[in-house]
């Protein structure tokens, strides 16, 4: 169907065949032809002047909904929410650190650390408003599959507003701290004997048969709220846009939530230019970097292999989206090598930022992209951080205790006697390395 005339203020649209549907329509994809779902809003009635005074003032509330890094934009993100699911999330900071302007090349580079959220990930800012959403709709229960943060995001949330959770993950394949999160916070967590992709279909035929609401980043309303990111980003930078936007590329959900928002904030007039997006993979899991080489001819689907967990994945569900805001900010798509992941990681975390492997792949994009010399060094980069340093404490120890040979950031820790001349002989041997 089409709305005529009398047009609501949020409805959805599919991206595939513009079919349109209510904002409360519960349906994981198009009724009409199985694509992708989109939601479009009016464009808002109050103008840039308005919009952003509202944003201002309802910073710093608090409690309640303003409280929220992500319902502060709620004009642009659900404006017909009122009961919303919050922790509250978002307001995470952005963060310079010298030694990575001198790893990566680019002076002054900035970090948008949205490991600061309440799970310790981007997915909160999307799960709040999807959560919200299956709260309005009277969702009996709520599933997702996952790589292990939209898992502990989606338990968290659904124990927050009451209503049972379900989440698929690839057995063998989570980083521990997600797991452990998943089964804290109440999710019922099956370990599935298959990758990421494998539960990504299980879990859209079961909650089509089981009636239960999906919350993977297939579902709009999770990237409205991850379009956030990129709103709290240009307030904090007064909505003069940086030349770059670098962030970490698997399911590539929230690259369509990127390329969503800058595009809506150009259209409503909140900013005056684009800034390109560079989307970063890894070298294992790497479809959308193929697709992009070849000018995005075609959709190529892999089987998957990284350290970086969060993102091994081999068919990334929001392709289509994916696309279209890579094109729309004439953005770039590259994928790094697990070595460079690990190295960028190291880097990150010995800079006192720390961060999850897959997070690192943003750093590890920037450098390659300057020493390819399509990021300038004055160019202004902001190269989003998306999970918390603690998310895979396995790969930590793997990377300092066990790595053999050890790589050139590995600190070994050293069991020692407890006795004083033990310490003194450590302290004579190495001197501890500061990196500033
Ligand atoms: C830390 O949790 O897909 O390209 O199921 O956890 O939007 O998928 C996680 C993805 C980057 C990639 N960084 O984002 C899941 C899941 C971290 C992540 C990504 C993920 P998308």
């Amino acid at each position: 169907m089409r709305f005529g005339i009398e047009r609501p203020e949020t409805w959805q649209v599919c991206t595939a065949c513009r079919n349109e549907m209510v904002e409360t329509d519960p349906h994981a994809r198009c009724v009409r032809c199985g694509g992708l779902l989109e939601i479009e809003h009016r464009v808002p009635t109050a103008g840039r002047e308005e919009l952003l005074r509202r944003f201002t003032e309802r910073r710093g509330a608090p409690v309640g909904g303003s409280a929220s890094g992500v319902w502060r934009y709620r004009d642009i993100v659900l404006p017909s929410a009122t009961e919303v699911v919050s922790h509250p999330e978002g307001n995470t900071p952005l963060l310079r650190r010298s030694a990575l302007d001198r790893w990566t090349g680019v002076d002054g580079l900035l970090l948008k650390h949205e490991g600061h959220n309440p799970t310790g990930s981007f997915k909160d800012r999307g799960m709040t408003v999807g959560v919200t959403q299956a709260r309005r709709i009277g969702a009996k229960a709520v599933a997702c599959a996952s790589t292990g943060n939209t898992a502990a995001s989606l338990a968290a949330y659904a124990s927050l507003a009451g209503i049972p959770a379900l989440v698929l993950v690839p057995a063998g394949n989570v980083a521990l701290g997600k797991l452990a999160q998943s089964l804290a916070y109440g999710a019922r967590t099956l370990l599935v004997r298959g990758d990421f992709d494998d539960c990504l279909r299980l879990v859209e035929e079961a909650s089509t048969t089981l009636g239960v609401y999906l919350l993977n980043s297939i579902n709009p309303f999770r990237i409205e709220g991850q379009k956030t990111i990129v709103l709290e980003t240009l307030e904090q930078l007064g909505w003069d846009p940086p030349d770059w936007i670098v962030l970490p590329a698997g399911n590539l959900g929230n690259t369509a939530a990127f390329g969503k928002a800058l595009v809506e904030a150009k259209a409503w007039g909140l900013i005056d230019r684009l800034p390109r997006l560079a989307a970063v993979q890894a070298a294992g899991a790497a479809p959308f970097a193929r697709s992009f080489a070849e000018g995005f001819a075609r959709r190529h689907r892999v089987k998957a292999e990284t350290v970086a967990t969060a993102i091994r994945i081999g068919d990334p569900a929001s392709y289509d989206r994916a696309v279209k805001s890579i094109r729309e900010t004439d953005g770039v798509v590259l994928a790094v090598t697990d070595e460079e992941i690990l190295a960028a990681k190291a880097a990150v975390d010995a800079s006192g930022v720390g961060c999850e492997p897959a997070s690192a792949a943003s750093v590890a994009g920037v450098k390659r992209l300057v020493a390819a010399g399509t990021i300038r060094p004055a160019d202004r980069v902001v190269a989003v951080l998306t999970g918390h340093i603690l998310k895979d404490p396995g790969a930590l120890l793997y990377y300092h205790r066990e790595l053999e040979p050890p790589p050139p950031g590995a600190n070994r820790p050293i069991e020692i006697e407890p006795t004083l001349a033990e310490v003194s002989r450590v302290l004579e041997r190495a001197a501890p390395s500061g990196s500033g």
